[in-house]
């Protein structure tokens, strides 16, 4: 059927948009930080998805096993609709929705919305040989950019889904805004499929971020690669190493670039040069690790009441269907 792309980051857009100005405070700021989404250029994606083949990185598979045993029960459950995926990187696991989509009679269309463009096109072209009456609609961009276009685009039913935890990644406050313009894209009765990492024991957790093949590592450091070619920057990877660690308190996943050796480091087209001590860390990621009743209470405080949840024998990992 059909293929289009919307590429919603264009040079003049970022331009005036002010591209990089994450970097810039992060970096400036005390300790250092940097936004993961900077994590996912193309090469970066290629990692990630290497990340999810590792013996130790439990989320990718367990998710997996549960979208399989439940695909045909969601699609029973919304019926046809838009399906939206926000981070949709390969849309391999996405292939057990698509496959049970497919079973219900009326069309579906998939939009799936994601940064990489290298990965989003060559995702986008295997999908399209396996479900041939699928029309697809890519959009490369942030979430934040998709969602605002989508909210301006009516349509009879939609689902948003967001899976693998990738909110993870943001800090509660960064949480709830986007759970809020989660529930302003999409009309009463329509739904949201949330993926989340369930909270476990520190070892198994530090082990899938940490590792044997160091894969992790250089997905970590790739980030600064991907800021040197994107900002005409001077990172030397070498004098930077990975580390993963849980904070107990937090219930999260912290990674980080520790500096080797104090030295300056500028990122030309930002205009800015900026001071590493060694010793010194830019953290890089945050994994939050949720438990099913409170995420439950977040989604219930901007309007998204939970309609069933879905687990793996361990509990390791939970998949939430949520209706607006
Ligand atoms: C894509 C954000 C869900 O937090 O587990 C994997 C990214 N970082 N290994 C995660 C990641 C290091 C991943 N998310």
């Amino acid at each position: 059927m059909l293929t289009t792309y919307l590429k919603i980051l264009n040079d003049h857009y970022q331009a005036l948009n002010n591209e990089g100005k994450d970097v810039i405070q992060g970096l400036t700021q005390t300790p250092k930080s940097l936004p993961p989404k900077y994590f996912y250029d193309d090469r970066g994606s290629e990692l990630f998805e290497q990340i999810c083949e590792l013996p130790e990185y439990y989320p990718t598979r367990t998710e997996a096993w549960i979208l399989r045993q439940h695909a045909d029960e969601i699609a029973q459950i919304t019926g046809a609709c838009e399906l939206v995926e926000l981070g949709s990187g390969s849309s391999t696991k996405t292939r057990f929705l698509l496959d049970a989509y497919q079973k219900i009679p009326r069309s579906c269309k998939y939009i799936p919305v994601d940064v990489s463009e290298g990965i989003l096109k060559s995702s986008v072209l295997q999908l399209q040989q396996k479900y041939a009456q699928l029309s697809i609609e890519g959009l490369i961009g942030t979430y934040e950019q998709a969602l605002a276009k989508l909210e301006s685009i009516s349509v009879p039913s939609r689902m948003i889904f967001f899976l693998g935890s990738s909110i993870g990644n943001f800090t509660a406050q960064e949480c709830n805004r986007f759970l809020r313009q989660i529930a302003r894209t999409l009309k009463t009765g329509d739904y949201f499929l949330l993926g989340i990492d369930l909270q476990k024991p520190k070892d198994i957790l530090e082990a899938a971020y940490n590792d044997s093949q160091g894969v992790t590592a250089a997905f970590n450091l790739n980030m600064l690669s991907h800021l040197n070619w994107r900002f005409q920057g001077n990172f030397d990877l070498n004098l930077f190493t990975h580390e993963a660690i849980y904070n107990q308190a937090q219930t999260q996943i912290e990674m980080y670039l520790h500096c080797l050796e104090s030295h300056w480091v500028s990122l030309e087209t930002l205009n800015v040069n900026v001071f590493f001590e060694v010793g010194e860390s830019i953290l890089t990621e945050i994994s939050r690790k949720f438990d099913l009743v409170t995420i439950q209470k977040e989604l219930e405080l901007q309007g998204l009441k939970t309609l069933k949840i879905w687990t793996d024998p361990n509990q390791w990992f939970g998949l939430i269907l949520c209706q607006a």
